[in-house]
Protein backbone atom coordinates (compact mmCIF):
# COMPACT_ATOMS: atom_id res chain seq x y z
CA UNK A 1 0.00 0.00 0.00
CA UNK A 2 1.50 3.36 -0.98
CA UNK A 3 1.58 6.22 1.47
CA UNK A 4 1.23 10.03 0.73
CA UNK A 5 4.38 11.98 -0.22
CA UNK A 6 5.01 15.02 1.67
CA UNK A 7 5.52 18.19 0.63
CA UNK A 8 7.19 21.08 2.85
CA UNK A 9 6.54 24.44 1.69
CA UNK A 10 9.24 26.59 3.68
CA UNK A 11 9.78 30.16 4.20
CA UNK A 12 11.42 32.41 6.12
CA UNK A 13 8.79 33.29 8.84
CA UNK A 14 7.37 36.77 9.91
CA UNK A 15 6.55 37.85 13.39
CA UNK A 16 2.30 38.13 14.18
CA UNK A 17 2.55 41.09 16.38
CA UNK A 18 5.27 43.78 17.29
CA UNK A 19 5.51 41.77 20.56
CA UNK A 20 6.59 39.29 18.68
CA UNK A 21 9.67 41.32 17.05
CA UNK A 22 12.12 40.20 19.92
CA UNK A 23 12.24 36.17 20.31
CA UNK A 24 11.49 36.34 16.36
CA UNK A 25 14.81 38.47 16.01
CA UNK A 26 16.51 36.84 18.68
CA UNK A 27 16.26 33.26 16.79
CA UNK A 28 17.06 35.13 12.98
CA UNK A 29 20.91 35.61 15.49
CA UNK A 30 21.01 32.09 16.60
CA UNK A 31 19.50 32.82 19.96
CA UNK A 32 21.56 36.00 21.07
CA UNK A 33 18.86 38.58 21.82
CA UNK A 34 19.48 42.03 19.84
CA UNK A 35 20.78 45.22 21.45
CA UNK A 36 17.86 47.76 22.41
CA UNK A 37 19.35 50.13 19.02
CA UNK A 38 18.89 46.78 16.91
CA UNK A 39 15.27 45.77 18.37
CA UNK A 40 13.74 49.46 18.08
CA UNK A 41 15.33 50.04 14.55
CA UNK A 42 13.28 46.34 13.27
CA UNK A 43 10.23 47.03 15.51
CA UNK A 44 10.20 50.81 13.70
CA UNK A 45 10.26 48.91 10.17
CA UNK A 46 7.79 46.30 11.16
CA UNK A 47 5.50 49.73 12.43
CA UNK A 48 6.10 51.26 9.34
CA UNK A 49 4.82 48.50 6.98
CA UNK A 50 1.95 48.40 9.41
CA UNK A 51 2.91 46.19 11.58
CA UNK A 52 2.79 42.79 10.35
CA UNK A 53 3.68 41.26 6.95
CA UNK A 54 1.80 39.18 4.39
CA UNK A 55 4.72 36.77 4.36
CA UNK A 56 3.02 33.51 6.06
CA UNK A 57 0.06 34.21 4.79
CA UNK A 58 1.24 34.36 1.28
CA UNK A 59 3.14 31.42 2.19
CA UNK A 60 0.28 29.32 3.47
CA UNK A 61 -1.77 31.32 0.63
CA UNK A 62 0.86 29.05 -2.00
CA UNK A 63 0.60 25.63 0.22
CA UNK A 64 -2.74 25.36 0.15
CA UNK A 65 -3.51 26.20 -3.85
CA UNK A 66 -0.95 23.82 -4.23
CA UNK A 67 -2.84 21.29 -1.89
CA UNK A 68 -6.21 22.07 -3.96
CA UNK A 69 -4.46 21.65 -7.12
CA UNK A 70 -2.56 17.96 -6.07
CA UNK A 71 -5.62 16.54 -4.56
CA UNK A 72 -7.87 17.53 -7.57
CA UNK A 73 -5.27 15.59 -10.07
CA UNK A 74 -3.52 12.54 -7.87
CA UNK A 75 -6.35 11.99 -5.15
CA UNK A 76 -4.56 10.75 -1.95
CA UNK A 77 -1.24 10.93 -3.33
CA UNK A 78 0.25 14.12 -1.73
CA UNK A 79 0.09 15.98 1.82
CA UNK A 80 1.46 19.67 1.83
CA UNK A 81 2.55 21.66 4.75
CA UNK A 82 3.95 25.42 4.95
CA UNK A 83 6.79 25.62 7.65
CA UNK A 84 9.03 28.85 8.80
CA UNK A 85 12.21 29.28 9.31
CA UNK A 86 12.19 31.79 11.93
CA UNK A 87 8.56 31.86 12.89
CA UNK A 88 5.46 29.89 13.88
CA UNK A 89 4.73 27.50 12.54
CA UNK A 90 8.45 26.37 13.12
CA UNK A 91 10.27 23.56 11.11
CA UNK A 92 10.87 22.19 14.31
CA UNK A 93 7.09 21.90 14.84
CA UNK A 94 6.38 20.88 11.62
CA UNK A 95 8.30 17.99 10.91
CA UNK A 96 6.95 15.96 13.77
CA UNK A 97 3.36 16.65 12.40
CA UNK A 98 4.08 15.28 9.21
CA UNK A 99 5.73 12.24 10.91
CA UNK A 100 2.86 11.39 12.57
CA UNK A 101 0.96 11.35 9.79
CA UNK A 102 2.87 8.49 8.80
CA UNK A 103 4.99 9.38 5.61
CA UNK A 104 8.41 7.92 4.82
CA UNK A 105 8.76 10.35 1.90
CA UNK A 106 9.02 14.40 1.74
CA UNK A 107 9.85 16.74 -0.45
CA UNK A 108 11.12 20.35 0.54
CA UNK A 109 11.04 23.33 -1.35
CA UNK A 110 11.90 26.67 0.08
CA UNK A 111 10.39 30.13 -1.06
CA UNK A 112 13.51 31.74 -2.35
CA UNK A 113 15.03 30.28 -5.88
CA UNK A 114 18.94 30.77 -5.10
CA UNK A 115 21.02 28.83 -2.82
CA UNK A 116 23.30 29.91 -0.18
CA UNK A 117 24.72 28.13 2.78
CA UNK A 118 23.35 31.24 4.72
CA UNK A 119 19.68 30.77 3.00
CA UNK A 120 18.62 27.74 1.97
CA UNK A 121 21.16 25.40 3.98
CA UNK A 122 19.59 26.80 7.11
CA UNK A 123 16.20 25.49 6.24
CA UNK A 124 18.04 21.91 5.60
CA UNK A 125 20.04 22.38 8.81
CA UNK A 126 16.74 22.98 10.50
CA UNK A 127 14.44 20.42 9.19
CA UNK A 128 17.55 17.30 9.59
CA UNK A 129 18.11 18.47 13.39
CA UNK A 130 14.01 17.85 14.02
CA UNK A 131 14.45 14.57 12.53
CA UNK A 132 17.51 12.98 14.13
CA UNK A 133 14.82 13.93 17.28
CA UNK A 134 12.07 11.57 15.80
CA UNK A 135 12.28 7.24 16.16
CA UNK A 136 11.12 6.82 13.02
CA UNK A 137 12.70 9.63 10.73
CA UNK A 138 10.87 10.05 6.99
CA UNK A 139 13.40 10.62 4.02
CA UNK A 140 13.92 14.35 3.21
CA UNK A 141 14.15 15.56 -0.64
CA UNK A 142 15.25 18.77 -0.10
CA UNK A 143 15.33 21.10 -3.40
CA UNK A 144 18.82 23.08 -3.25
CA UNK A 145 17.77 25.52 -5.43
CA UNK A 146 14.99 26.17 -8.29
CA UNK A 147 16.48 29.27 -10.00
CA UNK A 148 17.51 27.80 -13.43
CA UNK A 149 13.67 26.18 -13.43
CA UNK A 150 11.98 27.30 -17.07
CA UNK A 151 8.59 28.51 -15.15
CA UNK A 152 10.60 30.64 -12.56
CA UNK A 153 12.49 32.76 -15.66
CA UNK A 154 9.50 32.98 -17.56
CA UNK A 155 7.18 34.22 -14.86
CA UNK A 156 9.85 37.18 -13.92
CA UNK A 157 9.94 38.03 -17.56
CA UNK A 158 6.64 38.19 -17.49
CA UNK A 159 6.22 40.42 -14.43
CA UNK A 160 9.12 42.60 -16.20
CA UNK A 161 7.41 43.03 -19.51
CA UNK A 162 4.19 44.05 -17.55
CA UNK A 163 5.83 46.55 -15.26
CA UNK A 164 7.52 47.95 -18.30
CA UNK A 165 4.61 48.69 -20.02
CA UNK A 166 3.35 50.50 -16.82
CA UNK A 167 5.86 53.23 -17.68
CA UNK A 168 5.03 56.37 -19.18
CA UNK A 169 5.26 56.88 -23.38
CA UNK A 170 8.40 59.27 -22.52
CA UNK A 171 10.21 56.50 -20.69
CA UNK A 172 9.90 53.76 -23.20
CA UNK A 173 13.33 52.10 -24.30
CA UNK A 174 14.50 54.23 -21.27
CA UNK A 175 14.41 52.28 -18.29
CA UNK A 176 17.19 50.05 -16.65
CA UNK A 177 16.30 46.90 -15.17
CA UNK A 178 17.66 46.29 -11.79
CA UNK A 179 17.62 42.87 -10.27
CA UNK A 180 18.38 42.31 -6.35
CA UNK A 181 18.71 39.68 -4.24
CA UNK A 182 19.34 39.71 -0.12
CA UNK A 183 23.34 40.48 0.56
CA UNK A 184 25.24 38.17 2.43
CA UNK A 185 28.29 38.74 4.31
CA UNK A 186 31.36 39.15 2.04
CA UNK A 187 32.88 36.13 3.25
CA UNK A 188 30.89 33.71 1.34
CA UNK A 189 33.13 34.71 -1.59
CA UNK A 190 36.28 32.90 -0.41
CA UNK A 191 34.40 29.96 0.87
CA UNK A 192 33.41 29.46 -2.38
CA UNK A 193 29.33 29.92 -2.56
CA UNK A 194 27.50 29.39 -5.49
CA UNK A 195 25.14 32.01 -4.78
CA UNK A 196 26.41 35.10 -6.31
CA UNK A 197 27.03 32.71 -9.54
CA UNK A 198 23.22 32.24 -9.75
CA UNK A 199 21.97 35.30 -9.17
CA UNK A 200 24.19 36.70 -11.82
CA UNK A 201 23.50 33.48 -14.22
CA UNK A 202 19.68 33.86 -13.51
CA UNK A 203 19.84 37.51 -14.34
CA UNK A 204 21.33 37.35 -17.27
CA UNK A 205 18.83 34.14 -18.27
CA UNK A 206 15.88 36.10 -17.66
CA UNK A 207 17.50 39.38 -19.45
CA UNK A 208 18.00 37.13 -22.43
CA UNK A 209 14.60 35.75 -22.66
CA UNK A 210 12.94 39.48 -22.33
CA UNK A 211 16.04 40.58 -24.82
CA UNK A 212 17.14 43.51 -22.90
CA UNK A 213 19.80 45.89 -24.35
CA UNK A 214 21.27 46.03 -20.66
CA UNK A 215 20.20 44.76 -17.02
CA UNK A 216 22.28 45.60 -13.88
CA UNK A 217 22.51 43.54 -10.98
CA UNK A 218 23.11 44.59 -6.88
CA UNK A 219 22.18 43.39 -3.43
CA UNK A 220 20.11 45.32 -0.81
CA UNK A 221 18.66 44.47 2.99
CA UNK A 222 22.37 43.90 3.97
CA UNK A 223 22.63 43.16 8.12
CA UNK A 224 23.95 45.70 10.82
CA UNK A 225 26.86 43.74 11.88
CA UNK A 226 30.44 44.26 11.88
CA UNK A 227 31.65 42.37 8.99
CA UNK A 228 31.40 43.74 5.48
CA UNK A 229 28.20 42.70 3.41
CA UNK A 230 28.20 41.90 -0.73
CA UNK A 231 27.13 45.39 -2.43
CA UNK A 232 26.32 47.67 -3.90
CA UNK A 233 23.45 48.03 -1.91
CA UNK A 234 20.47 49.45 -4.27
CA UNK A 235 20.48 52.62 -2.37
CA UNK A 236 23.71 53.74 -3.20
CA UNK A 237 23.53 51.84 -6.87
CA UNK A 238 20.24 54.07 -7.46
CA UNK A 239 22.73 57.41 -7.25
CA UNK A 240 25.71 55.78 -9.76
CA UNK A 241 22.28 55.26 -12.01
CA UNK A 242 21.55 58.74 -11.38
CA UNK A 243 25.12 59.83 -12.07
CA UNK A 244 25.37 57.79 -15.71
CA UNK A 245 22.20 60.04 -16.32
CA UNK A 246 19.04 56.95 -15.79
CA UNK A 247 15.81 58.49 -14.81
CA UNK A 248 13.60 55.48 -15.20
CA UNK A 249 14.57 52.19 -12.80
CA UNK A 250 12.17 49.19 -12.78
CA UNK A 251 13.45 47.23 -9.61
CA UNK A 252 13.38 43.31 -9.63
CA UNK A 253 13.89 41.99 -6.22
CA UNK A 254 13.96 38.66 -7.78
CA UNK A 255 15.68 37.20 -5.04
CA UNK A 256 12.64 37.04 -2.87
CA UNK A 257 8.84 36.04 -4.13
CA UNK A 258 7.04 37.26 -1.75
CA UNK A 259 6.01 41.21 -0.43
CA UNK A 260 7.09 40.95 2.61
CA UNK A 261 9.78 43.23 4.42
CA UNK A 262 12.66 43.21 2.88
CA UNK A 263 10.47 44.17 -0.25
CA UNK A 264 8.06 46.79 1.31
CA UNK A 265 10.75 48.59 3.65
CA UNK A 266 13.98 47.98 1.63
CA UNK A 267 12.23 48.83 -1.85
CA UNK A 268 9.47 50.29 -1.48
CA UNK A 269 9.99 52.32 1.26
CA UNK A 270 13.82 52.88 1.30
CA UNK A 271 15.10 52.60 -2.23
CA UNK A 272 11.75 54.55 -3.40
CA UNK A 273 12.61 57.42 -1.13
CA UNK A 274 16.03 57.56 -2.47
CA UNK A 275 14.66 57.53 -6.32
CA UNK A 276 12.31 60.45 -5.07
CA UNK A 277 14.85 62.57 -3.67
CA UNK A 278 17.48 62.30 -7.04
CA UNK A 279 14.05 62.94 -9.00
CA UNK A 280 14.21 59.24 -10.70
CA UNK A 281 11.35 57.19 -11.36
CA UNK A 282 11.25 53.96 -9.83
CA UNK A 283 8.85 51.03 -10.09
CA UNK A 284 8.86 47.39 -8.66
CA UNK A 285 7.79 44.42 -10.74
CA UNK A 286 4.79 42.40 -9.01
CA UNK A 287 6.12 39.65 -6.73
CA UNK A 288 5.20 36.51 -7.76
CA UNK A 289 3.36 35.95 -4.12
CA UNK A 290 0.50 33.40 -4.15
CA UNK A 291 -0.16 33.95 -7.52
CA UNK A 292 -1.62 30.91 -10.08
CA UNK A 293 1.37 30.84 -12.09
CA UNK A 294 3.75 31.01 -8.91
CA UNK A 295 1.30 27.99 -7.17
CA UNK A 296 1.76 26.34 -10.94
CA UNK A 297 5.85 26.74 -10.77
CA UNK A 298 6.10 25.66 -7.54
CA UNK A 299 4.28 22.15 -7.97
CA UNK A 300 6.56 21.52 -11.33
CA UNK A 301 9.60 22.20 -9.07
CA UNK A 302 7.83 19.63 -6.09
CA UNK A 303 6.78 16.98 -8.27
CA UNK A 304 10.09 16.90 -10.30
CA UNK A 305 11.87 16.02 -7.04
CA UNK A 306 9.58 13.25 -5.48
CA UNK A 307 11.82 10.47 -5.63
CA UNK A 308 10.65 7.29 -7.99
CA UNK A 309 9.18 4.53 -7.03
CA UNK A 310 11.86 2.50 -4.43
O1 LIG B 1 8.45 39.87 6.11
C1 LIG B 1 9.06 39.43 7.08
O2 LIG B 1 8.66 39.64 8.23
C2 LIG B 1 10.34 38.62 6.92
C3 LIG B 1 11.24 39.31 5.96
C4 LIG B 1 12.60 38.64 5.74
C5 LIG B 1 12.92 37.83 4.68
C6 LIG B 1 14.32 37.53 4.80
C7 LIG B 1 15.01 36.77 3.91
C8 LIG B 1 16.33 36.47 3.94
N1 LIG B 1 17.20 36.80 4.95
C9 LIG B 1 18.44 36.34 4.65
C10 LIG B 1 19.58 36.46 5.41
C11 LIG B 1 19.68 37.16 6.58
C12 LIG B 1 20.89 37.29 7.35
C13 LIG B 1 20.60 38.09 8.45
C14 LIG B 1 19.22 38.44 8.33
C15 LIG B 1 18.52 39.25 9.22
C16 LIG B 1 17.19 39.58 9.11
C17 LIG B 1 16.47 40.44 10.03
C18 LIG B 1 15.14 40.52 9.58
C19 LIG B 1 15.05 39.71 8.41
N2 LIG B 1 16.29 39.14 8.16
FE1 LIG B 1 16.72 37.87 6.64
N3 LIG B 1 14.82 38.12 5.93
C20 LIG B 1 13.80 38.80 6.51
C21 LIG B 1 13.89 39.53 7.69
N4 LIG B 1 18.68 37.86 7.21
C22 LIG B 1 14.00 41.29 10.19
C23 LIG B 1 17.09 41.09 11.27
C24 LIG B 1 17.22 42.57 11.21
C25 LIG B 1 17.75 43.09 9.91
O3 LIG B 1 18.94 42.91 9.67
O4 LIG B 1 16.94 43.63 9.15
C26 LIG B 1 21.57 38.52 9.56
C27 LIG B 1 21.45 37.67 10.78
C28 LIG B 1 22.35 38.19 11.89
O5 LIG B 1 22.20 39.37 12.28
O6 LIG B 1 23.18 37.41 12.37
C29 LIG B 1 22.23 36.64 7.02
C30 LIG B 1 18.38 35.70 3.33
C31 LIG B 1 17.08 35.78 2.89
C32 LIG B 1 16.50 35.28 1.54
C33 LIG B 1 16.28 33.82 1.54
C34 LIG B 1 15.04 33.41 2.29
O7 LIG B 1 13.95 33.98 2.06
O8 LIG B 1 15.16 32.51 3.11
C35 LIG B 1 19.55 35.07 2.59
C36 LIG B 1 12.01 37.35 3.60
Amino acid sequence: ESRPTGIMVMAYGTPETLEDVEPYYTHIRGGRKPSPEQLDDLIFRYQKVGGQTPLYELTKGVADDLRARLDAEFPGQYKVYPAMKHWHPYIAEVVPQIAADGLRDVVGVVLAPHYSRYSLEGYRTYTEKALAQLPEPFRFHFVEHWHDHPLFRALIADRIRTALAEFPPEAQGKVTVLFSAHSLPEKIIAQGDPYVDQLRESAAAIATLLGLPDHRFCFQSAAPTPEPWLGPDIVDYLQELYDEGVRYVLSVPFGFVAEHLEVLWDIDTEAQAKAQELGMVLKRIRMPNADPEFVELIRAVALENVPAET
